[in-house]
């Protein structure tokens, strides 16, 4: 399956939640994605432009402020360099909160470098022994719809590891706009009856 697949079906079906991406490609393909829906600038869209292994901490920290279902879609290598936050995450257990790990087995952008999941660590595993409430795997795009759209119904926290390919070609960088992403964000948090601010 394919990232850009899973990028745009939670696009498509989780209304205007906040979205946060993982660095490099997750975070472009966000971009390019939301412009083909016509739907930029989508305030709800958090980009973590180069902070590799914050994807899924900024998540919760969203997530312990809103009622609103909070998604992070995040990366094999950043997970496995910060993976102290599952158990983080499954400690303070927020039931508003997905995570979508797009798990290449690899680090894509600096190289295609195998990481740990393509030997033996199973992320999905390690989020249920961390107390994630729900945790799924699934390697096609129409298990992924099922399993998100399910997701988005249920408590979590909720781990889905979706097993994704690269085309061997990366999307053209967008815009960084790291002070952009951060105030519009942040605006579009203070005018909503969800928060908990
Ligand atoms: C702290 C830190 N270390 C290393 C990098 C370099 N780097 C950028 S993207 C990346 C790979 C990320 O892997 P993954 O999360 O699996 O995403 P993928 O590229 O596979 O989509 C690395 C190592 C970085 N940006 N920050
Ligand atoms: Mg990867």
């Amino acid at each position: 399956m394919l990232r850009y697949d899973v990028i745009k079906n939670i696009l498509q079906t989780s209304n205007n939640s906040p979205v946060i991406s993982n660095l490099g490609p997750t975070s472009d393909e966000l971009w390019h994605i939301t412009k083909e829906l016509e739907l930029l600038p989508r305030e709800r869209n958090f980009y973590t432009y180069g902070s590799m292994g914050l994807c899924s901490s900024i998540a919760l920290g969203i997530a312990i402020n809103t009622n609103e279902k909070v998604v992070s879609i995040d990366g094999d290598g950043s997970l496995l360099m910060n993976l102290g936050t599952l158990s983080t995450i499954g400690r303070v257990s927020p039931d508003n909160l997905i995570i979508v790990a797009c798990d290449n087995e690899m680090w894509a952008q600096t190289g295609y470098q195998p990481t740990a999941t393509a030997f033996n660590t199973e992320l999905e595993n390690v989020s249920k022994f961390c107390g994630f409430k729900n945790t799924f795997k699934c390697t096609n795009i129409d298990e992924f719809k099922n399993i998100f759209e399910n997701a988005l119904k249920i408590k979590g926290p909720t781990m889905i590891v979706a097993k994704t390919k690269e085309t061997g070609e990366f999307p053209e960088v967008t815009p960084v706009e790291p002070e952009f992403t951060t105030y519009r964000f942040r605006n579009s948090m203070l005018n909503n009856n969800e928060a908990k601010l």
